[in-house]
């Protein structure tokens, strides 16, 4: 057997499988979040994908325009001006290195703290307050969509109050994080069949994460209940929003809604830019199934957590690790 070396630009990135015409899915759930028809949407998307897609979310173009043109300024910069933007832990401007146990992906970024809904003042990036604007502008309406799909949750799931779930994001010192990702094209690779991995498989560890992208593809979700797992790649659509349900959502709903398992495959030709806002609650939230989902004798598949608890075991894991399992009651 003659093993392959990866061309020496993305050593130590692991290579996936170009996607083509027919991975990509056209029946991802579409909610209309004007629609009286909200709630029931999301919870059966969260039920059968963990992934569904927001549209008609009123949050206006020129925010979303005007905060990715801000980025974009911001990766254009030379290689020595961003890196005096890093490191990435705990907060600012990272390169190829995810987290701090080795994971390497094709991107660069900035990771965020965020403080009620804008940058928090404990992250000094980004400087340029052209950009910090942009964000914060974007960040608010972001937040505002999420703590809006999370009542939809609520409505759905027949929870009351409607905001027993937004209100753990909405609190003061919830754990909000926001992620810009550049994944630059690989041209290296073109035309080998293959591509760089730009951000490996995992899950979200929070309640729900909503993205928004360039039109540049390159997501992909895993089916849920497919054996083996099957991939597909996901429309690129740079009007709309995309949510995942995270761990933390998988557990306050005892299972009912599943984290969606996915991934960002390099293009070789375009560079692919995104916003992700992640929804977390308080360090000390107690992170539990909601007693009105439990049936009569039904019980928690999981062991007791607090949202702290399993950010730091979260932060002990690689990128593709189950979190959930070591929470599992056996
Ligand atoms: C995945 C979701 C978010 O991007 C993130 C990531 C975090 C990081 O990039 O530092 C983690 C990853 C994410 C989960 C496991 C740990 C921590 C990288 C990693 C290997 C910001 C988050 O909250 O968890």
């Amino acid at each position: 057997m003659v093993v392959l070396a990866n061309p020496p630009v993305v050593d130590q990135i692991p290579l996936l499988r170009s996607p083509g015409p027919a991975d990509y899915f056209s029946a991802i759930p579409v909610v209309d979040l004007s629609s009286p028809g909200a709630a029931r949407a999301v919870v059966d998307a969260c039920e059968r994908f963990g992934f569904f897609k927001v549209v008609n979310h009123g949050v206006a173009t020129e925010t979303m325009d005007r905060a990715e043109a801000e980025a974009v300024r911001f990766f254009a910069q030379a290689q020595a001006d961003k890196d005096r933007a890093g490191p990435a832990y705990p907060f600012g401007y990272g390169s190829k290195r995810i987290g701090l146990n080795g994971d390497m992906g094709w991107l660069e970024y900035l990771l965020l703290a965020v403080d009620s809904a804008s940058v928090s003042d404990a992250c000094a990036v980004p400087s340029s307050a052209a950009f910090r604007n942009a964000l914060n502008e974007y960040i608010a309406a972001v937040r505002n969509v999420a703590t809006r799909v999370l009542e939809a949750m609520a409505e759905g799931l027949g929870i009351a109050p409607v905001d027993t779930l937004s209100a753990m994001v909405k609190e003061q010192g919830s754990d909000q994080v926001f992620r810009v990702n550049h994944y630059p094209p690989c041209p290296a690779l073109q035309g080998l069949g293959c591509s760089a991995t730009g951000f490996g498989e995992h899950t979200d560890p929070q309640l729900v994460s909503v993205l928004r992208s360039n039109g540049t593809s390159g997501l992909q979700i895993a089916l849920q209940d497919h054996q083996p797992q099957q991939w597909v790649s996901v429309p690129s659509d740079r009007d709309a929003f995309f949510v995942n349900v995270g761990d933390s959502l998988q557990v306050l709903t005892n299972g009912r809604f599943r984290s969606v398992k996915h991934r960002v495959v390099t293009n070789s030709l375009k560079s692919r830019v995104s916003f992700i806002y992640f929804a977390g609650p308080q360090l000390a939230q107690r992170i539990a199934p909601l007693p009105q989902l439990l049936g009569e004798g039904e019980e928690s598949l999981y062991k007791e957590f607090t949202w702290g608890d399993y950010k730091k075991a979260a932060y002990k894991t690689r990128l593709g690790d189950n979190r959930l399992s070591p929470f599992e009651k056996l």
